[in-house]
């Protein structure tokens, strides 16, 4: 049976490696996605589902956080989300038969992408040592499992409860609500290694750690600067309105050091005459390629030219760079921070940054000349150790012309999971705000755990250490997602419990603690009937804009349940009817969404106004220029450059790195779930064990194009952490910086190795030495 499902599953192509000469979007994701439809057993009934994405009254795309108009005729879904639909509406199933006829340790040697395209998990299971199965369990006895678990802990601290970004305000509410009923703030999720930074820092300088603008804004932007992503794999809509900015004269500039096609090309695939006549248009208008970590460098410097501007302009006369009114009315510490762009050597600039002065001076001329800018950025600025202070600089630059809460001008962190947003505006926090508590006090009858909670690498840690014994994630692939997997995974079996709510099977089912259950929830697509009728979930996306998501497929199988009613089902069997009345909540989700509205600010309403069409705006102080710091304005952070990139325990290796590393996802993949084996737009087919290497390097390293290597991290801890069999690939990549595929090479990653402030691993900078191959195969 595995053998034979394997060879179905197997990729079409021998592994090959050509450059991609088509556009993004376009006919070559329309081919795919047919190719996906087609693969899935349950096609015509796919293609239904997919016309009713982000429709009203459908669902919200299970792939990426990007926003849609609220007019219709813009792009609604794009080829990977329909991919993730795909993948979810499948009729496969991993139901008990499949769990009888696999072992644990059997499943263990196959491959994530052969793990999860076994299909949708359909009943409740419990891990059975004798036998190394999981095996059926009732819903009740998986739910009493939990609780005897969790009343039996020492404290409430030695449970952690991970969330992935899927998860929707319903469920993640309820969730919070349970886990600080029963005592502590674990909150590790899927944030800690995203758009953690992001957070952190905008909540300092400007008082709200979200995004200052909405879809409408840009359509009204002179430049729009995209800062380490890659939205024609992970966001498509948002190639869209970068091409329609281009056309009408706007500046779309460019930061990443891969030339990714999305950035280049966009071919609009509702565009009838461009796809006839296989044309496409540019999406940007500048493209510069720093070092990896090398952004803040890039802002410091254009600061640095917009300060010599300034003080050119005002010795001449001439009309003013900087927009003193709203440093004026709005802002503080702007001297200090212009202090410290002073201090700032050109030299250390252009080192840290990888590029020539003359391409930051363009970049500092575009967005000097630019009226409205909005900035984005993505995970190429959040993980790194010193992504704080960079995205602090991003706000510093846009502070000083007064491009933050005007019309066609923001700051637009693009998050990844479609309600990674959502879960944190409902309280999943391992450092909760005051108001938050407070609001659940006056609102619950409980005393709320006021201490900090652990973030995913602090659960590590102290799981590894016997300190949490516990484990519940809602949604993801916890073993896969984190960094140092070999001790993420032992981690996970040193617990005494693990509990994974999932929609498909993955690694983390396998590498599970003495106890183990696994339990099959609904997805965005399935229709979630409870005793009052079928229940729409909300989600909140980029933009601050919440909306309804209704199921549209019928389950594949009854023992299936939702989210929040396994939620409710854990708390009920743990807590009792404390604080609420759990199961009563879940026959009627408005009655969550009231708890919602009394609790959470922006939610008051919350049932009348999910109905409107589109959504709800949550609204965004920074947007209103209301600044919600300590000083009651925007604060300019003056933070200085890092004085080396290289960490000291690199250092300490004693050996030089051959290459700096950044680890990212391939067109067909989303995160831990891998569709295919192919990279279209990079030119990759049939594998993802490939280290992207500029082919200088290739040579001065002494290997060639194509040989297998191994990749060894440098860091001074006394582990070796090593991934084997890897193909070279010359690739057009700077001098200095190698490329390669996450999961793959989360064993590469040091645990220790975080940001500061945000604690969020650093998987776009990881320092490596490149070996002849060990052995073909790789560790998992
Ligand atoms: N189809 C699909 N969609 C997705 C996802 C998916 O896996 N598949 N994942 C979702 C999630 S959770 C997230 S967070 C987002 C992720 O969306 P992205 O942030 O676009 O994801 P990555 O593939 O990690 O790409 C990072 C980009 O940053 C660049 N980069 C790396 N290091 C640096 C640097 O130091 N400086 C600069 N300037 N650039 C750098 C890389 O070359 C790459 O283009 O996508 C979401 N959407
Ligand atoms: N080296 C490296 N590591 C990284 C990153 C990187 O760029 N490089 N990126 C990081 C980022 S940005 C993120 S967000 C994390 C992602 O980390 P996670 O969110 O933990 O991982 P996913 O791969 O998105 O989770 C996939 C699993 O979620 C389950 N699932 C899917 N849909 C649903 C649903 O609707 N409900 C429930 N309950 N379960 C569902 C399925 O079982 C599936 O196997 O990884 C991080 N790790
Ligand atoms: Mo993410």
């Amino acid at each position: 049976m595995s053998t034979e499902n394997l060879e179905k599953t197997a990729p079409a192509s021998a592994p090959r490696f050509k450059p991609y000469s088509g556009a993004a979007a376009g006919w070559g994701a329309l081919q795919s996605v047919t190719r996906a439809w087609l693969g899935s057993g349950n096609a015509l009934k796919n293609i239904r589902t997919m016309l009713k994405t982000n429709q009203n009254g459908g669902f919200d795309c299970p792939g990426c956080a990007w926003g849609d108009s609220p007019e219709s005729g813009m792009v609604k879904f794009c080829e990977n989300g329909a991919k993730a639909v795909n993948w979810e509406a499948t009729k496969r199933r991993v139901d008990p038969a499949f769990f009888a006829r696999h072992s644990v340790s059997s499943l263990l040697e196959q491959s994530d992408y052969w793990l999860e395209y076994q299909g949708r998990l359909t009943h409740p299971m419990m891990y059975d040592a004798q036998s190394d199965r999981y095996k059926p369990v009732s819903w009740d006895d998986a739910f009493a499992l939990i609780a005897r678990h969790l009343n039996g802990l020492e404290s409430p601290d030695q449970a952690e409860f991970y969330t992935s970004g899927r998860a929707s305000n319903e469920a993640a509410y309820l969730y919070q609500l349970f886990v600080r009923a029963f005592g502590t703030n674990n909150f590790p999720d899927c944030s800690n290694m995203c758009h953690e930074a992001s957070g952190v820092a905008l909540a300092q300088s400007v008082g709200v750690g979200k995004g200052t603008v909405t879809f409408a804004d840009f359509e009204h932007a002179d430049a729009i600067f995209v800062w380490g992503q890659n939205p024609g794999t992970n966001h498509p809509r948002m190639l869209e309105p970068l091409r329609e900015a281009v056309e009408r004269g706007a500046q779309v500039v460019c930061i990443n050091p891969l030339k990714e096609r999305g950035l280049e090309r966009f071919q609009h695939p509702q565009h009838p005459i461009e796809m006839l006549t296989n044309g496409n248009r540019p999406t940007n208008t500048a493209y510069f390629r720093p070092a990896l970590g090398g952004d803040m460098a890039i802002v410091r410097g254009m600061a640095k030219f917009l300060l010599q501007w300034e003080r050119e302009a005002q010795a001449n006369g001439e009309p003013a760079v900087f927009d003193h009114e709203f440093l004026n009315a709005h802002t503080a510490t702007v001297e200090e921070y212009l202090a410290v762009v002073d201090a700032t050597p050109w030299t250390q600039i252009v080192e840290q940054s990888g590029l020539p002065l003359y391409e930051i001076e363009q970049a500092a001329r575009m967005y000097a000349s630019a009226q409205r800018v909005i900035m984005c950025w993505a995970m190429g600025i959040t993980q790194h150790r010193h992504s704080v202070p960079t995205i602090q600089e991003i706000a510093n630059i846009m502070l000083l012309r007064g491009n933050i809460g005007a019309p066609g001008a923001g700051l637009c962190p693009v998050r990844g999971h479609s309600n990674v947003q959502g879960d944190r505006t409902m309280g999943i926090n391992e450092r909760p705000p005051a108001f938050l508590l407070e609001a659940l006090e006056k609102r619950f009858d409980f005393q709320v755990p006021r201490g900090s909670g652990h973030n995913v690498v602090e659960a590590i840690h102290a799981m590894l250490e016997g300190r949490a014994k516990v484990f519940v994630a809602l949604g993801g692939n916890f073993v896969q997602a984190t960094p140092d997997s070999p001790r993420t995974a032992e981690a996970l079996r040193n617990c005494e419990l693990t509990v994974q709510i999932s929609t498909k099977l993955n690694r983390s089912h396998l590498i599970h603690g003495k106890a183990a259950l696994i339990l099959p929830c609904l997805g965005r697509t399935d229709i979630d009937l409870q005793a009052g009728g079928p229940q729409a979930v909300t989600v909140e996306d980029s933009f601050s804009m919440v909306h309804a998501s209704f199921g549209q497929l019928r389950p594949i199988s009854e023992q299936m349940r939702s989210e929040p009613a396994i939620v409710a089902g854990i708390a009920q069997a743990t807590l009792g009817e404390r604080p609420v009345a759990w199961e009563w909540l879940i026959a009627d989700y408005n009655r969550i969404r009231e708890l919602i509205a009394d609790t959470i600010p922006g939610f008051t309403d919350f049932n009348q106004k999910v109905n409107n069409p589109g959504g709800f705006y949550l609204g965004n102080s920074a947007a209103a220029r209301r600044w919600n710091t300590p000083s009651g304005r925007a604060n300019f952070k003056p933070n200085p450059l890092p004085s080396d990139l290289l960490h000291e325990k690199v250092h300490a290796a004693g050996k030089a790195p051959d290459l700096i590393l950044q680890t990212m996802r391939s067109h067909d993949q989303y995160n831990t779930t891998i569709y295919g084996l192919d990279d279209r737009y990079r030119g990759v087919r049939g594998q993802r064990d490939v280290v992207f290497a500029n082919e200088a390097d290739i040579i001065r390293l002494g290997f060639q194009p194509g040989q297998k290597v191994d990749v060894v991290s440098v860091w001074e801890d006394g582990r070796e952490r090593r991934v084997k069999g890897f193909t070279l690939l010359a690739y057009d990549i700077p001098a200095g910086q190698a490329a390669a595929y996450y999961p793959e090479t989360n064993p590469l990653v040091p645990l220790e190795s975080v940001g500061a402030g945000s604690h969020t691993p650093t998987s776009k900078f990881v320092a490596i030495r490149v070996e002849r191959a060990s052995e073909s195969a790789r560790i998992i």
